[in-house]
């Protein structure tokens, strides 16, 4: 039966039992003691659940059966963002497979359980972790308290992102870097720079780290060309650090901010992340980098901040002019075979569906698959994750 554990906690003992010990958050509560009715601000309270008894995590790739033969077991997947749109569509074509658990790493606690509610996942086929990519120091907990959990790592899924079209003055994450970037490339940075440690520790047989992209941040697209346009130019605002006050909040050096083209820098800045992890480290660990565009889900809570009649016109004019309309179950399942189909294993590729939703390797444009600029951006981002 799967096992059920609610515990609100404070955030630097957030969530996960001991180390191969499950039972013993069950069995010890006072190490799950419910903050919430002592905390005097409960602010501060962060709720975690471990929804589920992880999956089995056996030293080896299989487990000999009876009869001799060999059975996968379970693999483990971290999807960022998964309390909506893609990442749960995505979270729940996983967990309905039985191959995969899914570790939802949401900022939301609370929205993560009721989406992945509502959306029918098992009981015992999840696990909603906390991550807030706005902040490094959670990036860091969040692995922590993964790495507490012995849960292995098979696959990771840069999802989560932020867009703030209308914005015209820029907001900053608690490291004080501008948001869309901050969130959608250097917390996602962090995180996957972390977890390669995990994932090469993981006797899977095929692991995969997968970085969201998108067709808006390839200029050699249609929707690429519409204003405003991605560009990172000399990188002079990511040296400087994007804070806004002192310099630019946006990648190139910019004086004025650009919301919109904010998050388009950011999906270029996720496609050069991807290849450089695959020129650094594929060929040493096996383990396969890939970016996609899963077309465009013109129904998810991503264009939350767009006006009311963008988000009214917006999917009829995908669904019906461009054509490049998919639901959010579709596109899930994409996502899915990105992380676990065997046809995809692929390193370095930046995938895309036609219009029978058949997988191809798309290419991507100059600026998004431009070595110089994928290293550039790599060392200046370790500068500012604190890695160098
Ligand atoms: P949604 O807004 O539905 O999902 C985004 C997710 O990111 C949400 O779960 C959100 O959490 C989470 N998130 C936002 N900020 C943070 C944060 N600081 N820390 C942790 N999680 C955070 O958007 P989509 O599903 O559409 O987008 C998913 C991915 O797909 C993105 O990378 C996007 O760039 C990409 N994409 C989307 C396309 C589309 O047409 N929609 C097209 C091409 C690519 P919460 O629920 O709490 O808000
Ligand atoms: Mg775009 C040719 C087809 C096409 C496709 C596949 C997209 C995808 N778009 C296309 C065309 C056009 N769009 C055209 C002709 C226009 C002018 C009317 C147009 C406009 C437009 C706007 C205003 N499109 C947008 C916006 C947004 O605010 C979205 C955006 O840029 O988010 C960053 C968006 C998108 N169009 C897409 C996709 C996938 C998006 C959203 C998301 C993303 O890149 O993540």
């Amino acid at each position: 039966m799967a096992l059920q554990v609610q515990a609100a906690l404070l955030p630097s003992t957030l969530s996960v039992p001991k180390k191969g010990n499950l039972g013993a958050a069950v069995k010890e509560p006072a190490a799950f003691l419910s903050v919430s009715q002592k905390a005097k601000k409960p602010s501060l309270v962060v709720r975690a659940q471990v929804a589920t008894a992880p999956p089995v995590a056996s030293p080896g790739a299989s487990t000999s059966r009876t009869d001799g033969k060999k059975t996968l077991r379970q693999g483990v997947v971290v999807i960022t963002g998964a309390s909506s749109g893609l990442g749960l569509a995505a979270a729940k074509a996983l967990a309905e497979t039985g191959k995969w658990h899914v570790v939802m790493a949401c900022r939301d606690f609370l929205k993560a359980a009721t989406a992945a509610k509502s959306a029918g996942m098992a009981a015992g086929s999840y696990t909603i972790m906390h991550l807030d990519l706005a902040s490094l120091d959670s990036v860091r907990q969040f692995v922590d308290n993964f790495r507490r959990s012995d849960m292995p790592l098979d696959a990771l899924v840069c999802n989560a992102a932020i867009y703030r079209p209308t914005a015209r003055t820029p907001t900053f994450t608690a490291d004080g870097y501008e948001m869309s970037v901050g969130v959608n490339h250097l917390g996602h940075f962090l995180l996957a720079r972390l977890m390669l440690d995990d994932l090469k520790k993981s006797d899977y047989p095929s692991r995969r780290l997968i970085i969201l992209g998108s067709i808006t941040g390839n200029s050699n697209t249609l929707a690429g060309n519409i204003p405003p346009k991605a560009g990172l130019g000399d990188l002079r605002g990511l040296a400087g650090g994007l804070r806004g006050q002192n310099g630019s909040a946006m990648v190139d050096g910019a004086e004025s901010f650009d919301g919109a083209k904010a998050y388009k820098d950011s999906k270029i800045c996720n496609m050069l992340t991807m290849q450089e992890f695959h020129r650094r480290f594929h060929e040493e660990t096996g383990i396969t980098f890939a970016s996609l565009y899963p077309g465009c889900i013109a129904t998810t809570g991503l264009f939350r901040e767009h006006i009311p009649l963008f988000r009214l016109l917006f999917p009829p004019f995908q669904r019906f002019v461009t054509k490049g309309f998919v639901s959010e179950a579709e596109s899930g399942k994409r996502l899915a075979q990105v992380v676990s189909d065997p046809s995809l294993t692929k390193s370095g590729v930046y995938w895309s569906w036609n219009k029978d939703s058949a997988s191809f390797e798309n290419q991507l444009s100059q600026e998004a698959s431009d070595p110089q600029k994928a290293k550039k951006v790599w060392e200046l981002s370790e500068k500012l994750v604190g890695l160098a």
